[in-house]
């Protein structure tokens, strides 16, 4: 994998993962208790050798800065690194014209970075992804087509496909159709495959027969600055891969295992929560493919008298007795008070302890940093550094979908979400 250099795509403009996002880039978004977005598809990299990794983001975080500064250090003989390229230092609003337009503009603006002597592949990849892949096998098989890019796929239902890119292949897995996003049945008919070729390829397709992309591309790097060169488009699934089909070799790699998307806060809350379940489709303890993240020097977390089930818990909590805490996730250094019940819920714990002597000094009405005593948390996502007032209800009574901001937090998709660094006082009703 020494000439393979690989380029995560860390989040445009959207806005599918705010409030998460507001105050950090979509990398540095926590996962499954002490995890951050970027470790997956950092580790996916490591646990292939590949040691060439840039991430793509619109702005620069402090968190994000010090996980990539602080978790991927490389010895000087291996000549690895993990760089981060951000379009903008800052989130200032004038700023935002300069951002990536898109994936492929993203890229374009920092070939210069790909076009260093020793690569010959470029392995693009998404930066809101749930899955462990093997890229040495991906390569293998690139390399054995002959194609000039290979994008990986995996077969989906019609329902899945108007969300995502539909492949159409040859018998020899060739792609000669690609439609982004189709939302006709007539633009899903151009694609479909017979779920019996899925089949015969080795990958279980269930009666699924659509293939869809990934966003997980590996170009032969001359190829790929070719087509960035001939076109002025912004998007990878939107306009170069529907142009490169007619002109260059496009090669499908067959994927069979767990991959889920985790750009949306629906998606993001289902799938950190299937992963405290102990029929979890995404196994944290794999140790021949372990998913990496910063070490840090916590004290174990130390539980009295609480209830849980179903749940991750991370290092650094304190959850004094009578807790419930049920098929929830609950991040690093979270306190947790007398009583407090935490359901179906993602709480992402703080960066700091606060000691007594600070919490003495607090001013009137503000609440410590933690859980407490006798708080509600249910269907939520609450972010770190937040305050929760001792007895508040933190659920979602209004049954609406999506709720503005203005009560320190916001709903979206049902669940509701308390942003990074808020506060949460004891008269607070939603
Ligand atoms: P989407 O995920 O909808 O579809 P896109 O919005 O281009 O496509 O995002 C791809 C990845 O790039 C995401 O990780 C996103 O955060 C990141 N990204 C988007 N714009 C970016 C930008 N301007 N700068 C940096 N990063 C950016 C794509 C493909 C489909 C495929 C799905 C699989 O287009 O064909 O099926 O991925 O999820
Ligand atoms: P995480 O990876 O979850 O952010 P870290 O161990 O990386 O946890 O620590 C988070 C960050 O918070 C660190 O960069 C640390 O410097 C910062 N931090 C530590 N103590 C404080 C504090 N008292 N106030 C603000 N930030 C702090």
């Amino acid at each position: 994998m020494k000439n393979v250099v690989a380029v995560v795509l860390g989040g445009g403009r959207g806005t599918r993962l705010q409030p998460l996002t507001t105050y950090r880039s979509k990398p540095a978004v926590p996962l499954a208790a002490k995890y951050r977005l970027i470790d997956i598809p950092i580790s996916n990299c490591l646990n292939a050798d590949l040691n060439h990794v840039f991430v793509l983001t619109q702005f620069m975080t402090a968190s994000l800065h010090q996980h990539i500064r602080g978790t991927y250090r490389f010895d000087a003989f291996g000549g690895g690194f993990v760089e981060i390229l951000a379009a903008q230092q800052t989130m200032d609003a004038d700023a935002t014209l300069d951002w990536y337009q898109g994936t492929a503009d993203a890229v374009r603006k920092n070939l210069r970075y790909l076009l260093q002597p020793g690569f010959d592949y470029v392995l693009i990849l998404s930066g809101d992804q749930l899955y462990r892949m093997d890229f040495a096998k991906m390569l293998a098989e690139h390399q054995a087509s002959g194609a000039d890019v290979s994008i990986a796929g995996k077969p989906v239902d019609q329902s899945e496909a108007s969300a995502l890119g539909i492949m159409r292949l040859d018998d020899s897995g060739r792609v000669i159709g690609f439609v982004e996003k189709p939302q006709t049945q007539e633009q899903l008919d151009q694609v479909r495959m017979d779920p019996a070729w899925i089949d015969a390829r080795g990958v279980q397709s269930h009666g699924r027969d659509c293939l869809a992309s990934m966003g997980i591309y590996l170009w032969n790097r001359q190829a790929m600055v070719e087509a960035l060169e001939q076109s002025d488009s912004s998007d990878f699934g939107k306009e170069i891969f529907p142009n490169a089909i007619n002109q260059r070799h496009v090669q499908v790699h067959l994927f069979d295992g767990y991959w889920e998307d985790i750009g949306t806060i629906r998606s993001f809350y289902e799938c950190n929560l299937a992963m405290a379940r102990e029929d979890s489709p995404f196994s944290l303890a794999d140790a021949a493919r372990p998913i990496y993240t910063r070490p840090r020097f916590l004290p174990p977390t130390r539980c009295d008298g609480a209830t849980i089930k179903q749940s991750l818990i991370a290092d650094g909590c304190e959850i004094e007795p009578g807790v419930t805490i049920e098929n929830s996730v609950i991040g690093l250094r979270c306190r947790i008070g007398k009583g407090a019940v935490i359901k179906d819920s993602i709480v992402m714990g703080a960066d700091m302890y606060e000691t007594a002597d600070q919490i003495a000094a607090l001013p009137p009405g503000t609440p410590p940093l933690m859980i407490g005593a006798g708080a509600v948390i249910e269907k939520a996502i609450v972010d770190k550094n937040c305050r929760i007032a001792p007895g508040v209800r933190v659920v979602n009574d209004t049954g609406q979908d999506d709720y503005g901001e203005g009560r320190n937090c916001v709903v979206r998709d049902g669940i509701l979400v308390v942003p990074k660094n808020h506060t949460l006082p004891s008269d607070w009703r939603l």
